[in-house]
């Protein structure tokens, strides 16, 4: 390790004093202005984790749904997975070393995870549409280099293809070919396989309308559409020549305001879709005949894809088992018709995606996602290998069934929750199917929830256990959270900190059956007490706007009402 070249080209890139950053839920994430340093310490760190795994290693340069002035920074490990929990702590220690202890910090760092510092180093790259994401990647491989790693830098590309090059490279092309081609001949291949036969193919069936954040995912669908053309005509909006990334558009816009992006022209039954800023993660909606929006998200995606594969299964007669992974923010309506309908094992974790990934590696077949669109579906070895055989041996229709599993295979990005790749199988299930969106939604019925930010003095006083379900400390607050449900049917709420702002998270969801009507009414009696107690003690936050405007909508239920006195006791709490 040449220290003194370390020094020199890290003095370029040199760390604001003071400055402190956590590798958090998807890597760094703050304002582009304060991360050049993070990028060029990540660049270093890359090659020490591939020196140490002997093999490629990712780094994505990207703040998926964040505002176009943030930007951010992850790694990718040897399968196309996150970080491995110990490297993101070297991240950690690593980006906030001031800068003349950070050469120092990363001998420690060399040293602690045996890195055999002679091994080669290799290192792929990849940036979404930001301003600062090519010169922060730039940063990123001034890095790489100076520590002596080889590196090839992708340029453009969503999160999940920087994944799936990651994870070619390292099983020498068994997964597939490390370009953007190999990338879209593979899904394109599958999903037109699995199509032809279908007895569908009416302009309904055949057109979507795709919202795509004005990100990265406008240029890639754009790349990729002349090879589905055949099979699925897409119609693409917020692609990034007009609007600004991520403003009033994309999956995190619509899923958390509950209503379609700006800049869409939306006709009522028309099936819609939105990316994310770096297309990781998408959600489906429709306008009814009213005019009513309807929101698909992922745990109805999770629950489509389930059905389908369940079918396939039966159809060849074999028994793999499958189980669906969900976090505690999945409707509990999901939940029950996954187990009590389909029969299907549902699993809660964490949130975030790598606790969903580990969990689904247990399963033959593991369906992941989270309710906001992130997920896929991964295919043990063993399972792959059995498929593939029975593609060849069974007849009929058991064959027909093993060979759509095969492409199903093919079509989903193992590596990472891919919006371009969960759009494909999910069209070609409701082409397959003859669903129309309307039907899919039927399903079944969500419960009608809510989900708040509030803003506190330290979030880490909160701790849970149970995948974020039940709070350990402070004391009593579970106590008076357990109160507050058993007063409603089917009710569930908890609360947790957040592990990408700095913030706590309230959600509560209750039956349909909990009146909306009598808001106004409980407004102006028990609850104005604590409301106006509240705002008295100077209160004067976000959340207090929404609750009001909500309020005077008269939107909220007898529930909602008292989570958010709830949450003021809460904030009384933090403040004292
Ligand atoms: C990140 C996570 C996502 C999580 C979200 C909210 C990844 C790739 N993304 O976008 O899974 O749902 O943050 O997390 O892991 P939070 O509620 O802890 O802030
Ligand atoms: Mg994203």
């Amino acid at each position: 390790m040449d220290l003194d070249a370390i020094r020199e080209y890290s003095a370029l890139h040199a760390k604001p004093s003071g400055l402190v950053l956590q590798y958090g839920t998807a890597g760094f994430r703050t304002k582009a202005e304060h991360l050049d340093h993070v990028m060029f310490r990540m660049g270093l760190l890359a090659v020490l984790r591939s020196k140490q795994t002997k093999s490629t290693i990712g780094v994505m340069v990207t703040a998926s749904h964040n505002p176009e002035e943030d930007n951010g920074v992850k790694l990718v490990d040897p399968l196309g997975e996150m970080l491995a929990p110990s490297w993101e702590e070297h991240a950690t220690c690593l980006a906030n070393a001031e800068e003349h202890e950070m050469p120092r910090v990363l001998m420690d760092i060399s040293v602690k995870a045996a890195v055999n510092l002679h091994q080669d180093a290799f290192v792929v790259i990849g940036r979404d549409t930001r301003p600062s994401s090519e010169k922060l990647s730039q940063s990123v491989i001034d890095g790489v280099t100076v520590l002596g790693g080889q590196f090839h830098d992708y340029g453009l590309l969503t999160t999940p293809q920087l994944h799936y090059m990651v994870y070619c490279r390292n099983t020498s092309g068994q997964y597939g070919k490390a370009t953007i081609e190999g990338y879209y001949e593979k899904l394109s291949k599958a999903f037109m396989e699995l199509t032809k036969q279908a007895f569908c193919s009416g302009d309904e069936y055949r057109s979507l309308k795709v919202d795509c954040a004005n990100g990265i995912g406008a240029l890639k669908l754009r790349e990729m559409e002349h090879y589905i053309s055949q099979g699925l005509s897409v119609q693409l909006f917020n692609d990034g020549t007009k609007g600004k990334l991520n403003h009033l558009c994309g999956a995190d816009f619509v899923k958390s305001h509950q209503k379609p992006p700006q800049g869409m022209e939306m006709k009522s039954n028309e099936r819609c879709c939105s990316f994310d800023g770096d297309a990781d993660r998408i959600v489906y909606y429709y306008l009814d005949v009213d005019g009513h929006f309807h929101l698909i998200d992922g745990d109805k995606i999770a629950t489509l894809i389930s059905s389908f594969l369940k079918e396939l299964l039966l159809e060849i007669g074999e028994s793999l088992n499958i189980g669906v992974v969900q976090t505690a923010y999945a409707n509990g309506s999901s939940t029950r018709y996954l187990e009590e309908v389909m029969k299907v094992s549902v699993y809660c974790t964490k949130t975030g995606v790598k606790h969903l990934h580990h969990k689904a590696q247990e399963f033959d077949i593991g369906v992941y996602f989270e309710a906001n669109g992130h997920g896929t579906v991964l295919f043990s070895k063993a399972a792959e290998t059995k498929i593939k055989q029975l593609a060849k041996e069974l007849e009929d229709k058991k064959r027909e069934a093993a060979k759509m599993l095969e492409n199903v295979i093919d079509l989903f990005n193992q590596a990472a929750g891919d919006a371009i790749s969960d759009m494909l199988v999910i069209e070609a299930i409701l082409i397959l199917k003859g669903l129309t969106v309307q039907q899919w939604d039927a399903l079944y019925t969500d419960l009608p929830n809510r989900q708040l930010k509030v803003k506190v003095a330290d979030r880490q006083v909160i701790s849970t256990t149970d995948a974020e379900r039940q709070v350990v400390t402070p004391p009593g607050l579970q106590e008076a959270i357990n109160d507050l449900v058993k007063k409603y049917k089917l009710s569930r709420a908890f609360v947790r900190p957040s592990g990408t702002e700095d913030i706590v998270r309230v959600y509560a969801e209750a039956d349909s059956q909990v009146s909306w009507g009598s808001a106004i009414e409980k407004m102006c009696s028990e609850s104005l007490t604590t409301w106006v107690v509240g705002l008295v003690a100077g209160e004067k936050n976000y959340f207090n706007s929404v609750a009001v405007s909500l309020i005077i909508k008269g939107l909220m239920s007898d529930l909602f009402m008292q989570i958010f006195r709830f949450i003021l006791i809460l904030q009384n709490y933090f403040h004292q």
